[in-house]
C-alpha cells in the first residue's frame, strides 16, 4: 500500500513526511506460481510417501530444467552454494582458484570451505564481471581453475575466460546463481565452461524454496556429481566416492515444477518493472541504472543503479538511508566485496590493491525491488523518492547526521 506522492525534500520521510509504503518492499519477495497447482502437487507427494532421495518430482524437474536450457545433464541440488561446492570437488579444483570478489559471498567460501585459497581478481567496471586480462596476470603454478560469475544474470565474457583457461590448462566452472533463463550469444546459460551452477534460492526470481543444479554437457563430470550429491552411493552399500549430502527434496522439486510454468509470466513482470525504472530514473543525474542485452534472453530480476555521488551530491548510502526510511528495502549488493568480509579480510588484508574497479563499485551500487509483488505504482513511487534525492542530493548530505553507525543493518523482514 503507497501513500501519496514525493516532490520535495519536506515529504522525504527522513525529513518526517510520511513514508511511501506503509509496508517493507524488499528486493527479492519470492516469486510464487499457481498456488493451487504447488498443494496438488505437495498433496500427491504425500500420498506417495516419497519425500527426498531422487523422487519422482527431482526427476520431472531435472528434466525440464535441462530442455529448458539445450543441456544434457541438470543435477538438481539443495542450494547453490553446495552445488559450487560438489562442482569444484568434482572438477578436481585445488590449491588456487581465481574468482571475482564481487560477488556473493557463498563464491569464495564454497573454494576455502574446502580448503583451497579463492585468489580474487578484479572486474570490468563496464559489465561487473571477472576481467579476463585481470585474470591471467593472477595465474600462478599454483591455479588449478577459474569460477567466473554471471553477475545480475548478464553473461560474463565467456570466450575470453574459455581462452584463457584453454591456455593455461586451467577448468573453467560458472557461478550462474544470477542467470537462469537468459542466454549469450543465443545459447542458454547453462551451457558454458565445463559446468555452471544455478540457484533457485527464495530470493530468486524463479525458486524452489532452498534450491541450486549444476549443469554440464559432459557426461563423466555429470555422472560424478550426480555420486557426489548423494554421499557417493553407485546402489544401496556400494559408495565410489566421498560424497556429501546435497539433495533436493520432492517438495522444492513440487515448488521448482510449478515455478516453471509460470516463468515467463515472472519473467514478464520483471521486464515490466525494469522497462519502467528505466523511464522513470533516465536523465536522473548520477544515477544510472545497468543495463540489460535487449537482443539476449533476461530475467531482468535485478534493477541495479550506480550512484554518482559527485553528480548527484549524495552518496550511496545516504541514498539508500533515505529509501529505507521509505520503508524500501534497498540492498547495497555485493558490499564491500568478499575480499573485505572475513577470512577475507584477515587472510588477504592488500587484498583491495588489486581490485580498484572492485573497491568502486562496491561503493556505488544498489539494488531495487523487483518480481511478481511490485506493481507499476510501487516503481513509480520509488522512483519518485530516488528523483527527489538525486535533484536535491547535496542538500540532504548537509541536512543528514553522519551515516557513521546509522547505515540500516537490520535483517529482519
Ligand atoms: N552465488 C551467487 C552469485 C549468489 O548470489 C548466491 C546467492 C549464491 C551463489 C548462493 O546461492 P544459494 O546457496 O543461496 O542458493 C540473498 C540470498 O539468500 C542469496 O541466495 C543470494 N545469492 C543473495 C544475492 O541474496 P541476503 O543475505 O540478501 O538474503 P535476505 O534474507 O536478506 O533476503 C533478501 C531479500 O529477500 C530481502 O529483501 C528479504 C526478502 N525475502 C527473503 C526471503 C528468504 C523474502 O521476501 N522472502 C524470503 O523468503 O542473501
Amino acid at each position: 500500500m503507497t501513500t501519496g506522492t514525493k516532490s520535495r525534500l519536506a515529504d522525504l520521510a527522513i525529513f518526517g513526511g510520511s513514508a511511501a509504503f506503509e509496508e517493507k518492499l524488499h528486493v527479492g519477495r519470492p516469486n510464487i506460481g499457481d498456488r493451487q497447482r504447488l498443494l496438488e502437487r505437495i498433496n500427491e507427494l504425500l500420498d506417495r510417501g516419497w519425500l527426498s532421495n531422487n523422487g519422482p518430482y527431482v526427476h520431472q524437474f531435472e528434466q525440464r530444467i535441462a530442455d529448458f536450457l539445450g543441456v544434457k545433464h541438470c543435477i538438481a541440488v539443495c542450494n547453490a552454494t553446495v552445488a559450487l561446492e560438489i562442482a569444484i570437488r568434482a572438477l578436481g579444483l585445488k590449491d588456487e582458484v581465481i574468482v571475482p570478489s564481487f560477488t556473493f559471498i557463498a563464491t569464495a567460501h564454497a573454494l576455502q570451505w574446502q580448503g583451497m585459497t579463492p585468489v580474487f581478481c578484479d572486474i570490468d567496471p563496464r559489465t561487473h564481471n571477472i576481467d579476463a586480462a585481470c585474470v591471467e596476470r593472477m595465474i600462478t603454478p599454483r591455479t588449478t581453475g577459474i569460477i567466473g560469475v554471471h553477475v545480475w544474470g548478464r553473461p560474463c565474457d565467456v570466450e575470453a575466460l574459455t581462452d584463457v583457461a584453454h591456455r593455461h590448462g586451467l577448468k573453467l566452472l560458472f557461478d550462474a546463481a544470477h542467470a537462469f533463463g537468459c542466454s549469450h550469444d543465443g545459447r542458454m546459460v547453462g551451457n558454458f565452461g565445463s559446468a555452471e551452477v544455478f540457484s533457485f534460492h527464495a530470493t530468486k526470481f524463479f525458486n524452489t524454496f532452498e534450491g541450486g543444479a549444476v549443469v554440464t554437457n559432459d557426461d563423466s563430470l555429470a555422472a560424478k556429481i550426480r555420486l557426489m550429491k548423494n554421499f557417493g552411493f553407485a546402489g544401496y552399500d556400494n559408495v565410489e566416492y566421498i560424497g556429501t549430502n546435497g539433495k533436493m527434496p520432492e517438495i522444492s522439486a513440487a515448488m521448482g515444477l510449478t515455478g516453471l510454468e509460470s516463468l515467463s509470466e515472472f519473467i514478464a513482470a520483471n521486464r515490466r518493472n525494469y522497462l519502467q525504472y528505466r523511464r522513470e530514473l533516465d536523465g536522473l543525474p548520477g544515477i544510472t541504472l545497468t543495463a540489460y542485452d535487449e537482443t539476449e534472453k533476461c530475467n531482468y530480476q535485478y534493477v541495479v543503479v550506480e550512484v554518482d555521488s559527485q553528480a548527484t551530491g549524495i552518496s550511496r548510502d545516504e541514498l539508500m538511508r533515505v529509501l529505507w526510511a521509505e520503508n524500501v528495502v534497498a540492498r547495497r549488493y555485493f558490499y564491500p566485496g568478499c575480499h573485505r568480509m572475513e577470512p577475507y579480510r584477515s587472510c588477504f588484508p592488500e587484498a583491495g590493491r588489486r581490485l580498484p574497479a572492485t573497491e568502486a563499485l562496491t561503493s556505488r551500487v544498489l539494488s531495487l525491488p523487483n518480481g511478481t509483488a511490485i506493481t507499476p505504482e510501487d516503481v513509480r513511487l520509488i522512483c519518485e523518492v530516488i528523483r527527489v534525492a538525486a535533484l536535491n542530493g547535496a542538500q540532504i548530505e548537509r541536512r543528514l547526521p553522519s551515516a557513521a553507525g546509522q547505515c540500516p543493518s537490520s535483517r529482519k523482514p
